[in-house]
């Protein structure tokens, strides 16, 4: 992207609180600029809303969807400037290389837990860099976006020595995901192995085609395991009750169903639900307060950052602030306000992977943000809270697909590149 046309772009930004913007050519490479090493503010005044965040549903046109134009920027109703810093606040340390690593959290012991896409858990001496190997994770359904998924860990793991993983199954030429706990045992060589492996959920139905598992794992502070479940890329499914894709799902910590779930009195896959209407949820995380955040990305446009609220239905594929990658038009947002917006979201698309809200003393600036991996971006994308509206805050590019984001025991921000040979990156002040 030409410095004339980031001109252009934030321009065409200012003026879109007054006027319908015109179209200009599709930001899509906002890494581009941050390569180039320049510091590019993007928008800054505070009260500029983008006109389609901005129209009431009663001022909005009720007869066929407008196709929503590329260029339309990112939303959100808190901090509204976005800086794109080619001079991060951190300096980067590579630590290890990894296939293909998906995720990652961090023992008491201070070692690390990375899933391999392919099927593999590793343990990595963060210190050392030596990377061991755990056996017995059950066999995956490696191809497309499945594989090996998350690792969590159980909140008494100290004494339970419980982790969960999710991982995709296959049945017949259906594909799903699923989660277990297992037990892990640690060696002296720097390994270990799983044993009393028992599943404790699975996707309903599963379908052909191995996209949109989403299949990202939290606890919360009352020992309750939340599950992000993806469409499928079905789309339909999102708003099916019978069945739990797209939707965040909420379990007690052996998969038995909360007796006080919003939809428990519906029984059935219903019971599991705690919110619906999502798309490819790949991100979930709770902040100081106990509130639980989660993104999705987006079709064509409209990638979302969500509060996730009690038995709230979140849209899709009814409404999106993007349109069909076909071209086809979707409603925006606010054109249903039964259904809950997004509280950010971003056209150019940023393609949301992995989340932490940073609670830290290694950054102080950084206490009650979130950092968001993204993988089309190439970047580190930070949000800032106000209360519960959010919008992006800083973008630092990072020149490769960042899959995973975790907060280590100092408070240092560790990454995940997305890649067949993905660095372990180590996030710390600058010298
Ligand atoms: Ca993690
Ligand atoms: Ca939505």
């Amino acid at each position: 992207m030409s410095l004339r046309m980031l001109v252009l772009a934030g321009a065409t930004l200012l003026l879109g609180a007054c006027v319908e913007a015109p179209p200009v050519e599709p930001a899509d490479d906002t890494s581009a600029q941050a390569a180039a090493g320049r510091s590019v503010m993007v928008a800054t005044p505070a009260r500029a809303a983008p006109s389609a965040e901005a129209a009431t549903p009663a001022q909005q046109p009720q007869a066929a969807p407008a196709l929503k134009a590329p260029e339309q920027q990112t939303g959100g109703r808190g901090y509204r400037h976005r800086l794109v810093e080619a001079d991060p606040p951190f300096q980067v340390q590579p630590v290890a290389t990894l296939s293909e690593p998906w995720a990652m959290v961090f023992l008491p012991d201070g070692r690390l837990l990375v899933t391999q896409k392919g099927g593999q858990l590793r343990l990595v001496n963060v210190a050392s860099g030596n990377i061991g190997t755990i056996a017995g994770v059950p066999a995956v359904a490696y191809g497309g976006q499945g594989g090996l998924g998350d690792v969590i860990l159980h909140p008494q793991f100290a004494s339970n020595r419980r982790i969960y993983l999710s991982y995709i199954e296959r049945s017949g030429s259906n594909y799903g995901a699923v989660v277990v706990r297992a037990q892990l045992t640690l060696d002296a060589s720097g390994g270990g192995s799983l044993s009393n492996v028992e599943r404790v959920w699975e996707q309903v139905p599963k379908l052909g085609g191995q996209g949109h598992f989403s299949h990202r794992l939290a606890f919360d502070g009352s020992q309750k395991l939340w599950i992000t479940s993806g469409d499928r890329q079905a789309f339909d499914p999102a708003q099916d009750m019978t069945g739990n894709l797209g939707k965040i799902l909420r379990l007690n910590d052996d998969g038995s169903v909360p007796a006080d779930n919003p939809f428990a009195a519906q029984g059935g896959i219903a019971a599991q639900v705690w919110t619906l209407g999502h798309r490819n949820p790949l991100g979930i995380a709770f902040d100081a307060q106990g509130r639980l955040w989660s993104h999705e990305m987006g079709p064509a446009g409209g990638d979302e950052l969500n509060l996730i609220l009690r038995g709230r239905n979140y849209g899709w594929p009814l409404v999106s602030n993007g349109n069909h990658y076909d071209g086809t038009p979707i409603p925006n947002h606010d054109t249903r306000p039964d259904l809950e917006a997004p509280k950010a979201w971003w056209t150019p698309v940023i393609a949301p992977a992995g989340m932490i809200i940073y609670s830290g003393n290694l950054f102080p600036t950084f206490r009650g943000d979130a950092f968001i991996g993204g993988l089309a971006s190439q970047a580190l994308v930070r949000v800032r809270f106000n209360d519960t509206s959010a919008a992006e805050f800083r973008r630092y590019p990072m020149g490769r697909r960042i899959r995973e984001v975790e907060q280590g025991p100092d408070g240092a921000i560790w990454l995940l590149e997305d890649a067949s040979n993905g660095r372990l990156l180590k996030l710390v002040p600058p010298a």
